[in-house]
C-alpha cells in the first residue's frame, strides 16, 4: 500500500518539461501508487474552470488515467489555484478535499494542507488571502470575461513575486507556533504541506509526543513527492 503526495508543481504553458514530468510521474510511479494526493499550486494560476486550455485538458485525461485504473486523487487548494471548482475535478476524476485533512494510515494521524495558512507572519499575504476567499469577490471576479481574468492573474504574479522579493526568507516561513497548534488541533503525528518551497522533515516536538512537519518541494527542475507505506513516510525527490 502507497500513496503519494506531491505539490507546487505550478503547471504552465511556459514550462513544458514540468507538464512532461508530470505526465511521467503519473504513468511510471503514481500508477503503482494506492492514491494521490496534490496540495495545491497545482497550476502556476487558475482562473476558472471554463478557462479550457490543451494544458488543462491534457492534466485532466493524464489525471484521469489513474482514476480509470482504480487510483483514486484527490486535490487541496493552493493560493495560486483556490478557483478550481468541482467541474474541473470532475475531468481530471478527483475530489476536492477541506483545506485541512486528516489521513490514517497504518496508525499514524497524517494532516495534510497546502501550508500558506502556516504562514500567519505574513500580514499582507493573510490579508490578501481573506479577500481573494470572500465568496462574493470571487463571484464576481469569475463573471468577468477570461482575458481579462488572465490579465489580472498576470499581474497579481507580478506583485506577488515583486511584494515576496521584499519580505524576509522568516516571515515567509511558517510559523512555529502556528504548527504546533496545528498539529495539537488534530491530535496529529504528522503534518505534510507545502507552498514554502523549503523541502525537509522538521521533527515537532509537542510535550512527550515526537510530531513531525514533512515539507514537499516545489517542481522547478525536479520533481518531489512524500511516499507513505509500510516501511514509513519518505521524502523523495526525482528527475523529470
Ligand atoms: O504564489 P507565491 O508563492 O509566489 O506567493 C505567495 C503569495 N502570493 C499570492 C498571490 C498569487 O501568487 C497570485 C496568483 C493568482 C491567482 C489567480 C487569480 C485569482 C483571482 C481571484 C480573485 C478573487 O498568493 C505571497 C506570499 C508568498 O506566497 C509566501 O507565503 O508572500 O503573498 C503576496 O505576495 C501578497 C502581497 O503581500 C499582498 C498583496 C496585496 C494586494 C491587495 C489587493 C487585494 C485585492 C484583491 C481583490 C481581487
Ligand atoms: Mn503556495
Amino acid at each position: 500500500m502507497s500513496t503519494y503526495i506531491i505539490a507546487d508543481l505550478h503547471l504552465s504553458e511556459d514550462e513544458p518539461a514540468i507538464t512532461a514530468g508530470f505526465i511521467h510521474f503519473i504513468q511510471q510511479q503514481a500508477i503503482h501508487a494506492d492514491s494521490l494526493y496534490i496540495l495545491g499550486d497545482f497550476f502556476n494560476y487558475w482562473i476558472g474552470d471554463d478557462d479550457d486550455t490543451p494544458l488543462h485538458q491534457q492534466v485532466a485525461q493524464a489525471l484521469k488515467q489513474l482514476t480509470a485504473q482504480g487510483i483514486p486523487c484527490y486535490f487541496i487548494h493552493g493560493n495560486r489555484d483556490f478557483l478550481i471548482g468541482k467541474r474541473y475535478a470532475e475531468q481530471c476524476g478527483m475530489t476536492i478535499l477541506p483545506q485541512e485533512t486528516l489521513l490514517e494510515i497504518d496508525n499514524k494521524r497524517i494532516l495534510i494542507l497546502h501550508g500558506d495558512t502556516l504562514c500567519i507572519d505574513d500580514a499582507a499575504y493573510q490579508n490578501y488571502r481573506k479577500k481573494v476567499h470572500t465568496p462574493w469577490i470571487q463571484r464576481l471576479f469569475l463573471t468577468l470575461p477570461l482575458f481579462i481574468r488572465r490579465r489580472i492573474a498576470q499581474k497579481m504574479r507580478q506583485n506577488s513575486q515583486y511584494a515576496s522579493s521584499m519580505k524576509s526568507e522568516s516571515i515567509m516561513d511558517v510559523n512555529p507556533q502556528a504548527v504546533i497548534s496545528t498539529l495539537q488541533k488534530y491530535q496529529a503525528d504528522w503534518m505534510i504541506h507545502g507552498h514554502t518551497h523549503r523541502p525537509a522533515v522538521h521533527p515537532v516536538s509537542i510535550g512527550d509526543k515526537q510530531c513531525y512537519r514533512g515539507v514537499l518541494g516545489a517542481w522547478h527542475h525536479e520533481g518531489s513527492a512524500f511516499i507513505i507505506n509500510e516501511q514509513g513516510i519518505e521524502l523523495i525527490f526525482f528527475p523529470f
